[in-house]
Order: C-alpha cells, then structure tokens, then sequence
C-alpha cells in the first residue's frame, strides 16, 4: 500500500496547452496515465529514457500528454514504427499505447509478429472492449452478445482473448489487469518495463460513454464496479463463474530480438571480407 502514495510528479506531463483532454470525464486512460508514470518513476526512468508511441484512438492520444520523446503514428501501425525505433536506439525504453481495435483489428498482424519476434519493446493494450473514438463500433475484443453501434442486435462474433493471444504468440510478459485495480496494475506496467524481450500489459478499461451506454453500465463508476465484480486473480472461480482472469501469464527471460540481431552482425562481422 505503501506505494501507492508515491506522489505523482507533474514532470511527466506536458505544460503546452495540451490539457484539458480530449478524454470523457471519468474515462480509465487516464488512470492508466497515471498509473504508468508512477511505473516509470519506480523505475526510476527520466523523461529522456522513454520513447512513447501510439496509433490512433482514444487510448491512443495518451503521448499526446506526456513530456517524453513521443511519436503519434497510424492507426494500427504503432509497433512497426516501435520496432526502427527501438532498433535505431537500443537504449532507449520504448513503450507503446494501443487500444483494442487499433492492437487486434487493423493491427492485428504487427501485434502478433511483435510478440514473436520478442523485440524489447513494452506494450500497453488499453481493453475497452470497443471503438471509442470513432463512435462505438464493435471490436475485435467485444464480447458476444453486447451492443454497439454496428451490432444493434448484439455481436455475433467471439471476442479475441487478447492475453492469451499474446502468450501463445511468445510474449516475454503478459498480464491482465482492469482500471479498478490500480495496485495490481501500477506493479504490472512497473514490472512489464524493461524487459529481455515483448511485454504487454492488457489493462481492461471503462468506455462508458459508448461500450457503457450501449450495455446498460451507464457510469464510470458502474464500470469500474463491473470490473470488481466480474474478474478475478483465481483461475478456479474463473473457470467456474466466467469471471474474466486477471494475473500474470506469462513472465520469461528470453533472448530478445536486438540481442540475436547484435550477435547475428557479431557473425557476419566475422566472416573475412570477400569470402561469403
Ligand atoms: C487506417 C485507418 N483506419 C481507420 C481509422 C479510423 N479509426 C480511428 S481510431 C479507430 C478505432 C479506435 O478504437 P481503439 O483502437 O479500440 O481505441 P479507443 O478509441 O477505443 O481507445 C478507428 C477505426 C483510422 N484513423 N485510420
Ligand atoms: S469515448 Fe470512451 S474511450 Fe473515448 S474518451 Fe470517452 S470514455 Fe474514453
Ligand atoms: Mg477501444
């Protein structure tokens, strides 16, 4: 608990007319803002460490606020532009914000080649389980049977189990947390940083103006109770109930890409000129 009070330093947020948010009030990227920033400060990360990078959406204008080295890219593209990043500057601790659609719909592809390829990059999966920004459509991680506004009569597709995807996928660290759990959530994204390969942190978060609305969970604040009530860290009630697991899935030690990529030039900087 302790921890919990470390205040939050202002350093980390930009001082250039970016605020107020473009977020609704009460929306849970914001508290994952925060709850990251304590995790670089436990990490004892300075501003000129990080490198954060975002596609587009909601969860997505979160660099857009902070003071570190930023790059604000496509829809769907963040991990790409993540990967020359991290490749041109290998010290620099690279993290990337995507939501939902923009991680498991149009970028889909880049989020499971990451995990495979193990880059040391950390990724944050803001799931809130809908298209926020663009007005309520129904994602890759909308649960069956819920309301959108291009599901009317409830989705008819399955949800993807984002976690599970990216440890199947190799993931170096995954976990699964909600916005209502903020302590479980500040250890996780503090303990997904710096890794020897992929992590990502999938953080279950509260749309409520649109997934909320639509699903008859009006608020914030019901939101967030929702999350209390319907997940849970034991993999027994989960099975039993349905509740939606939350925990660590994975957290492996593994060589990392930029790791095989400097022994691989290690090699062919062997090889006598001419000879290959
Ligand atoms: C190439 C491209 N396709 C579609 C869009 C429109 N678009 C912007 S954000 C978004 C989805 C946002 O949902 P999500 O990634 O879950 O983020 P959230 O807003 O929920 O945080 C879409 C489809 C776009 N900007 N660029
Ligand atoms: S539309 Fe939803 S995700 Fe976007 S800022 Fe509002 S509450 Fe947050
Ligand atoms: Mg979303």
């Amino acid at each position: 608990m302790k921890e919990r009070t470390l205040p939050l330093t202002l350093d980390f947020f930009r001082k250039d007319k970016k605020f107020p948010s473009v977020w609704c009030a009460g929306c849970g990227n914001g508290v994952i803002m925060n709850a990251l920033i304590r995790a670089f400060q436990k990490k004892g990360l300075t501003k000129d460490d990080i490198v954060m990078v975002s596609g587009i959406g909601c969860s997505s204008r979160m660099p857009v606020y902070l003071d570190v080295h930023t790059v604000h890219t496509t829809h769907g593209r963040a991990l790409p532009y993540a990967t020359g990043i991290k490749l041109a500057n290998p010290k620099m601790e690279v993290v990337v914000v995507m939501g939902d659609g923009d991680a498991l719909a149009i970028g889909g592809n880049h989020f499971i080649h990451t995990a495979r390829r193990n880059i040391e990059i950390s990724a944050i999966v803001i799931n809130n389980r809908i298209y926020g920004m663009t007005g309520g459509q129904y994602s890759p991680a909308t649960p069956t049977g819920c309301y959108s506004t291009t599901s009317s009569f409830g989705n008819i597709d399955q949800p993807f189990d984002i976690s599970a995807m990216a440890k199947v996928a190799g993931a170096a660290y995954v976990g699964r947390t909600s916005v209502y759990h903020i302590a479980e959530m500040e250890k996780m994204l503090e303990n997904g940083l710096h890794k020897s390969g992929f992590s990502v942190v999938e953080v279950m978060s509260n749309c409520h103006t649109y997934f909320g609305r639509m699903n008859n969970i009006k608020s914030a604040e019901a939101m967030l109770n929702w999350y209390k009530d319907n997940t849970t860290t034991d993999p027994q009630i989960a099975s039993d109930t349905g509740k939606i697991l939350r925990g660590v899935f994975t957290d492996r030690d593994v060589n990392g890409f930029l790791h095989e990529h400097d022994l691989m030039v290690e090699r062919a900087a062997a090889v006598p000129a001419g000879t290959h």
